[in-house]
Order: C-alpha cells, then sequence, then structure tokens
C-alpha cells in the first residue's frame, strides 16, 4: 500500500522565506540563465534545464555533518549529452562533484596513469594519452570541443538544499520568457526533509550530551509553483524514485494529478539504469534494456530523451 498523501508543506506558494538562506550569486546565476535561454531560443534552439545529484541537509550552521543521498548524477550528465545530441541548449543544474556531461565516461580513471611523458628536442617536452586508458576519447574530446565553442551548456552547481531551491525557483523564472520552448527535466535527487535555520544549532553538536534525536520539516514542494506560477507554459517533467516497485505507479500518477505537469519518469532504485516507465496523463510507457544494448553500451537515458522530444514537440505546437 502506497503511504497516504503527505501534508503540502507551508512554503509550496513558492516563496522560500528565510528558512532556506539564498547564495549570494543567486541573482547573478539567474541573468546568466535568463541570457543564455533568450539567445538560444531566438536562434531557433530548444532549451532543456536538467537538475541532477543528490542535496545535502545540514544538522548545525557551522556544518560539521549533513544528510545525503545516493545519486550520482549519471541520470542527469548522461541526458545532458543527448539532449545535446538532440540540439537542444543545456542548463546543467548540479550537484558539485556529481558526474558531468563528458567527462563522467572516464570516472574511476587515475588520469596520471593514461598520461605518457615524452622528452621532446632541446629540453621541450610533451605529455601524450595513451587512448587504451581513456576509451575513445579523440570523439568524446571532440563533442566536448564542439559544445563549448557553440556555448551550449550552462554549468550551474549547487551543493546544499538550498542552494538547489533558490537556485531552481530562479531557473525556472528565467526561462519563462521562452515559453514552451523550455523544458524542465528534473532528475536530482531532492531531499524531503530539513531542519529550518532558525532550529539549526550554530555549532557542532556535542556527543557528549548522548545520543542523538533530531526533527525535520517537510521540504515545500517546488513543482507546484514551477508548473502554476513560474514557467507555466513550459515542458515539464518531474522524476518519481522508489524502492518498492508495486507501488511506482500509483505514486507517480499521483504526481501528475497533484502538479498537472507533462509526464513523470518513475524509477527504482536498484534498476533504475535498466528499466524506467513514462507516465502521462494518458499513457504509460516502459522503456527497458535489453542485455544486447546493455553489451552495447547503450544507455536509457538514450530512451528516455528520444521518447521524450516528439512529446516537447507536439506540447509545443498545442
Ligand atoms: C530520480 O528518480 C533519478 O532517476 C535518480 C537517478 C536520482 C534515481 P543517479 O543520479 O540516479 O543516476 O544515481 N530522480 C528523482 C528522485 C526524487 O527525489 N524524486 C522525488 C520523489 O520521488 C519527486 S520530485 O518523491
Amino acid at each position: 500500500m502506497a503511504q497516504p498523501h503527505p501534508p503540502v508543506p507551508a512554503a509550496a506558494d513558492g516563496n522560500l522565506s528565510e528558512e532556506f538562506a539564498a547564495p549570494s550569486h543567486v541573482e547573478e546565476v539567474r541573468k546568466l540563465m535568463a541570457e543564455f535561454a533568450e539567445r538560444h531560443s531566438a536562434s531557433g534552439r530548444r532549451v532543456v534545464l536538467i537538475t541532477s545529484g543528490g542535496t545535502k541537509v545540514p544538522l548545525e550552521s557551522r556544518t560539521v555533518r549533513f544528510l545525503d543521498n545516493f545519486s550520482s548524477g549519471r541520470r542527469g550528465a548522461s541526458s545532458a549529452e543527448y539532449f545535446l545530441d538532440s540540439g537542444y541548449a543545456v542548463i546543467f543544474l548540479h550537484r558539485h562533484r556529481s558526474l558531468y556531461p563528458f567527462i563522467r565516461l572516464y570516472t574511476g580513471v587515475n588520469l596520471l596513469d593514461s598520461l605518457r611523458f615524452q622528452p621532446g628536442d632541446e629540453g621541450t617536452s610533451h605529455v601524450l594519452v595513451d587512448q587504451k586508458e581513456l576509451p575513445n576519447i579523440a570523439a568524446v574530446l571532440k563533442r566536448y570541443q564542439a559544445v563549448k565553442a557553440a556555448g551550449l551548456l550552462l554549468p550551474v552547481e549547487f551543493n546544499t538544499l538550498s542552494e538547489y531551491l533558490h537556485l531552481l525557483k530562479a531557473a525556472a523564472q528565467a526561462l519563462n520568457s521562452i515559453g514552451s520552448n523550455a523544458m524542465f527535466y528534473l532528475a536530482a535527487a531532492v531531499s524531503d526533509f530539513y531542519i529550518p535555520v532558525s532550529e539549526m544549532p550554530e555549532h557542532k553538536i556535542q556527543s557528549s550530551n548522548g545520543p542523538l534525536q533530531i526533527s525535520m520539516k517537510m521540504v515545500p514542494k517546488m513543482l507546484k509553483p514551477l508548473v502554476k506560477d513560474w514557467a507555466p507554459q513550459a515542458f515539464v517533467i518531474s522524476f518519481k524514485l522508489e524502492t518498492n516497485p508495486s507501488i511506482l505507479l500509483e505514486c507517480a500518477r499521483r504526481a501528475l494529478d497533484t502538479y498537472n505537469h507533462q509526464a513523470v519518469v518513475a524509477n527504482v532504485l536498484d534498476t533504475r539504469h535498466g528499466y524506467v516507465v513514462i507516465v502521462t496523463k494518458n499513457s504509460q510507457h516502459e522503456l527497458i534494456l535489453t542485455e544486447e544494448e546493455v553489451q552495447k553500451e547503450i544507455e536509457i537515458e538514450e530512451k528516455i530523451v528520444r521518447n521524450l522530444l516528439p512529446a516537447h514537440t507536439q506540447f509545443m505546437n498545442q
């Protein structure tokens, strides 16, 4: 059985109030994102805002400890590449140090093991890349440099939950001016719980005080104001993660009913990189990676993006 629907938290109107400290650079980033969106939209390109990675929830103001979650950012980083390949400009709102488009392919490789030192003439030297250690590096580098030269990827970093919330709000407002040319692809794993600044101890919690009990508040659901107020014409895709497959689709449908956006990509923790269901008001589409596709290094994100593109086109034409 699915759990009962939780009460909508107080800040569901999108007013983040003083409970979430805004990052100092939020206005500067808002301007960058608005310029990026308007420039690309004016030249006929669609723009997708991808959120990616987990969020950090501090337990102390001078933070020593925090709550985190499992998300690696692989979904967001690989999807960014497929959106770029499909002609979108991408704002990549990602957790600091989570996986990043293109370079993600070399996670776990020790860079120094893939480089060779070669002395040159007259005291010069060269550093060479061993392409066996970095498979496909020439092709990946070419793609990355082309994306960079065309200014198609705008990376924006967050670390804490507060930073994420403020930057997402700024992004949504920045993309509003391009209407249905904008897509939101909300793949970040965002904490549902937090400790308000007003209730957080300033200093490190002392273990000498004995076992720790914490009480956390519900994080406001940003999807509601995003769809209703901040970017009401945009094409919005949220993600739903469960660990119990038997409640997955019910939860995804409930999210669609509650927030009234275009689609939910539903996934289960253990199988998330091989199986998802794209749920819309009138359809339910299972995407599965076969064993053969896994062997060929095809990724489920390619299928997700390929599935969403015609839906976005149709939405824009409505
Ligand atoms: C997802 O469900 C993503 O697919 C994953 C990707 C985070 C599972 P990785 O980063 O994993 O590749 O390791 N994202 C959304 C998760 C989420 O918190 N959704 C909320 C919920 O389920 C709704 S907004 O309640």
